[in-house]
């Protein structure tokens, strides 16, 4: 089937117009509230975004790394290095998308690069046709399930507050971080309180094989997925794991691309993959990745990096893809942000579901207003 209709061809076909200016502006937002995971605790997200002007329309896009290396090896300032040195040289108008991301090939990894390159081009190609990114990738708009991360908190009572907020928005599932040392009294306490919700963890690979009798202790309580739970860049001790657990693995950092899922399935260290657009290097390759998962009856679903109303967006639209078959990491704008930098804002519906921004291209609006009083980098690159 997915030999016969190429899940991205779509997008691969579609033409990229004359470039007449683009910029990089990095913007610091506070967050409500820290985030913590195993690897780090994030007070605020410093997004780095593209402006690409055209024809008199601008598009957005975000790239979903951070300042740091602490999730992924991407940071804002190896991403702008790989854009300005390394892709944007290569875009020439006239060639496809799927010539543009054959030329990316020659630069190895750096998907979070790519594909805010990548996404801005579409968006901008969404904007020019006046086509919302979902019709664009051929896909009918939905309702999209929400999910939500909830970071380490201090005490469990903070952890059951958190838990009871979400459960009262009525979030699709949800997800808590664990680490070691903070992991199955927590995990139960949520339990026992939500003997029904649909609940899982991630632990940001924070075990070792090693952990195996403590890792199988979360078989327990009926968790969907425990999503990476060894180390990041791991594929093999996985399929170990798995074999020793009945709770489903998910892997989140250790697929960077099509062929890192393949050999996960493979291997059968997962029965479910989260895809970051951004981690796998844009659209195309998520919607390959996705309808990949589904032809072989693995669960995906799209993760989140705390993104502005910009990435937040295109995680929105890209879940209309075939083989999202989870709730992802899609929460509510006020869960990270008072003001984020593009409105409007997202936000739940009475069922728990999200609406896809209207309008074309992601169909949020960049206020300039906030992001001038956001920025701390401006670069103009062309
Ligand atoms: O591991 O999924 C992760 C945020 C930043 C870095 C890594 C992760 C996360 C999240 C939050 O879990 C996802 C979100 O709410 O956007
Ligand atoms: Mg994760």
């Amino acid at each position: 089937m997915t030999s016969n209709h190429p899940p991205a061809a779509v997008l691969e076909s579609l033409v990229a117009p004359k470039i007449d200016r683009v910029d990089l502006v990095t913007v610091k937002l506070p967050f409500v509230a820290p985030f913590g995971t195993s690897v780090y605790v994030w007070t605020d997200k410093e997004a780095m975004l593209m402006r690409i002007e055209s024809g008199g329309v601008d598009a957005w896009s975000e790239c979903v790394s951070d300042p740091d290396p602490f999730y992924f090896y991407e940071t804002n300032g190896t991403a702008r290095h790989i854009i300005k040195d390394f892709l944007l040289p290569l875009v020439e108008p006239g060639m496809t998308m799927g010539e543009l991301e054959t030329r990316f090939r020659r630069v190895r990894g750096h998907g979070m690069a790519k594909a805010t390159v990548e996404n801005g081009l579409l968006i901008l190609i969404a904007l020019q046709k006046g086509l919302s990114l979902h019709d664009l990738m051929g896909r009918p708009g939905k309702k999209i399930p929400s999910g939500i991360s909830i970071g380490l908190k201090e005490s469990p009572a903070e952890l059951l507050a958190a838990v009871e907020k979400a459960v009262a928005k009525k979030y699709g599932r949800v997800k808590m971080k664990i680490k070691k040392g903070q992991d199955v009294e927590w995990v139960r306490a949520v339990r026992e309180r939500f003997p029904d919700l649909r609940f899982m963890v991630d632990a940001n690979g924070d075990y070792a094989l090693s952990d195996l009798p403590l890792l199988k202790e979360l078989d327990a309580f009926g968790l969907m997925m425990v999503e990476q739970p060894l180390s990041y860049s791991d594929i093999f001790e996985h399929a170990a794991l798995q074999r020793e657990m009945k709770t489903a693995i998910c892997l989140d950092e250790s697929i960077h691309s099509l062929a890192d899922a393949a050999a996960a399935i493979a291997l059968e260290s997962c029965r479910i993959i989260n895809i970051k657009q951004g981690r796998v290097g844009g659209l195309m390759e998520s919607m390959r990745i996705a309808a990949y998962c589904a032809d072989r009856g693995i669960d995906v679903w799209s993760g989140g990096m705390d993104e502005t109303g910009i990435g937040r967006s295109v995680n929105i639209h890209l879940q209309t893809a075939q083989g999202f078959s989870l709730p992802g990491d899609t929460s509510e704008t006020s869960n990270y942000f008072d003001e984020d930098i593009a409105e409007p804002a997202v936000v739940l519906d009475p069922d728990g579901f999200i609406d896809i921004p209207r309008g074309p291209g992601i169909g949020v609006r960049v206020v300039p207003e906030r992001v001038l009083k956001r920025a701390i980098g401006w670069e103009r690159l062309r």
